[in-house]
């Protein structure tokens, strides 16, 4: 089983090297561009600070890796890691202790990278997961903290990449710290399914009123901020050994999420596999659908060209020849002079021409791309498997029309052909995965 699922990763990641030329002349950037064959599930705690991310971290891999505390304790991100030599490496130096798939971090720049921690740590559990601790996200007096590095950038790209992402509310502040909205609003949508919310430290209610009155607090701000249909499930959990609460509340409800939670995180390479899954998906139909709209826009504009440039061509010609026999009365070499100066003028007009044409003709073409892609993708709309399909148009829509619209196109020869060639490079890692399933 395990073979099988590293011949499904090392199949995706064999399509990512193959295509990522091709993408890059579509403008098309792959989620996830490199999959380490065999590679280790992470998870990522947020939250806000002091709600106990790194206690959780300390209670999965038994004490002793984090520091805790009440004042705000992480200022960056830690990976904490399997390895038989136990070591931290701090800056810079930490990425290259990373698998590959990290290295779309170093994009976030040097202040960033002073800021990631690096811990290894020989603890079985990470053996079969790898943790990212992450700084409490505060808000500073002036309504936001300011950071030297895209913080929602980066959280952004961590949640893309690992296979669960835990955000940590507490019963002190249950959601209302403005930086951890902006996260939900903004890093985290598209990535929902991934998403649990954990309302930790409830060993600390000092009564049921307490808790109902928290656990509404947080429900209500979680719907202004989430945009799926549904509340996601809230996770009622504390960190530590099972306990008396000190309020007198019944815990064992409370014992049985964190039951849960902890199945989920010994789960995490089924995970995984899903979540690779799932970003090859939606990365290899988002490319196939970007290369048939922007080769239907191309092959649009090189007919364009064509018939206004045998247009001008004509005319310029007609232009030539009229001139030229018009003037043939006054001597044959005024004449043809005449004639090439006339012909290079209407071919000059006739190039400016087919410039603006083309200019407009493109900005038609980007207003008309939903009825393009109703077009091309008409079929598979008919018999009714376009579910997927239009999502991963919705996700594409706005930047493939900029393409279209602006981009310089540099696109391969028989771009149809190299689109088949992706769709069943596309279809054999499925299968592979259905296989390993
Ligand atoms: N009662 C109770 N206290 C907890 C629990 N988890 C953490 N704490 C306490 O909450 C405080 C903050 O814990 P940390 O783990 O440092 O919180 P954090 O989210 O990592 O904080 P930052 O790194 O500053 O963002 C510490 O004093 C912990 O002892 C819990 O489950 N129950
Ligand atoms: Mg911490």
């Amino acid at each position: 089983m395990e073979q099988k699922m590293n011949d499904f990763e090392s199949l995706a990641q064999k399509a990512y090297a193959r295509f990522g030329e091709l993408a890059k002349r579509y403008y098309y950037k792959f989620k996830r561009p490199v999959v380490t064959s065999g590679g280790v599930p992470c998870m990522l705690f947020l939250g806000n600070h002091s709600s106990g991310k790194s206690s959780m971290v300390n209670w999965l891999l038994g004490g002793g890796v984090q520091d805790v505390g009440l004042a705000p304790t992480d200022d960056g991100f830690t990976v904490i890691m399997h390895g038989e030599t136990e070591e931290d490496v701090c800056g810079p130096a930490a990425i290259a202790r990373l698998p590959e798939e990290f290295d779309g971090l170093k994009l976030f720049g040097a202040d960033f990278l002073q800021r990631l921690r690096v811990k290894v740590r020989n603890r079985d559990l990470l053996r079969s997961v790898t943790l990212i601790d992450s700084p409490g996200m505060i808000d500073s007096a002036a309504g936001t903290v300011n950071r030297s590095y895209d913080f929602e950038g980066v959280v952004r790209h961590l949640a893309e990449l690992c296979d669960m992402v835990f955000f940590l509310l507490d019963p002190d502040k249950p959601g209302t710290t403005g930086e951890s909205v902006t996260v939900f609003s903004r890093c985290l949508s598209g990535v929902e399914f991934k998403l649990r919310v954990l309302l930790n430290k409830c060993d600390a209610f000092s009564s049921l009123y307490d808790f109902a009155r928290t656990y509404g607090t947080v429900c209500w701000n979680l719907a202004r901020v989430l945009h799926t249909k549904d509340l996601p499930k809230i996770w009622t959990v504390y960190s530590g050994e099972q306990r008396e609460a000190t309020g007198g509340i019944d815990l064992s409800d409370f014992n049985r999420h964190r039951e849960e939670f902890l199945d989920v995180v010994h789960d995490a390479p089924a995970r995984r596999r899903d979540n690779v899954f799932s970003q090859a998906l939606s990365d290899f139909l988002g490319l196939s659908i970007r290369m048939c709209m922007v080769n239907h826009a191309s092959r649009r504009l090189c007919a364009f060209r064509i018939a206004m440039l045998s247009f001008c061509a004509v005319i310029s010609l007609a232009a030539a020849a009229f001139t030229w026999q018009a003037l043939l009365p006054r001597g044959s070499v005024l004449a043809t002079i005449a004639g090439i100066l006339a012909a290079s003028l209407g071919l000059t007009l006739g190039w400016f021409l087919v410039r603006l044409v083309v200019y407009l003709q493109r900005h038609r073409l980007a207003d008309a791309v939903d009825a393009t892609f109703a077009d091309e993708y008409r079929s598979s709309i008919a018999v009714g498997t376009s579910d997927n399909l239009r999502q991963a148009w919705n996700a594409i829509r706005d930047e493939t029309a900029q393409v279209i619209r602006e981009a310089p196109l540099r696109l391969p020869f028989f771009g149809e052909f190299r689109r088949r060639q992706l769709d069943s490079a596309a279809a054999k890692v499925f299968a592979s995965f259905q296989k390993g399933v």
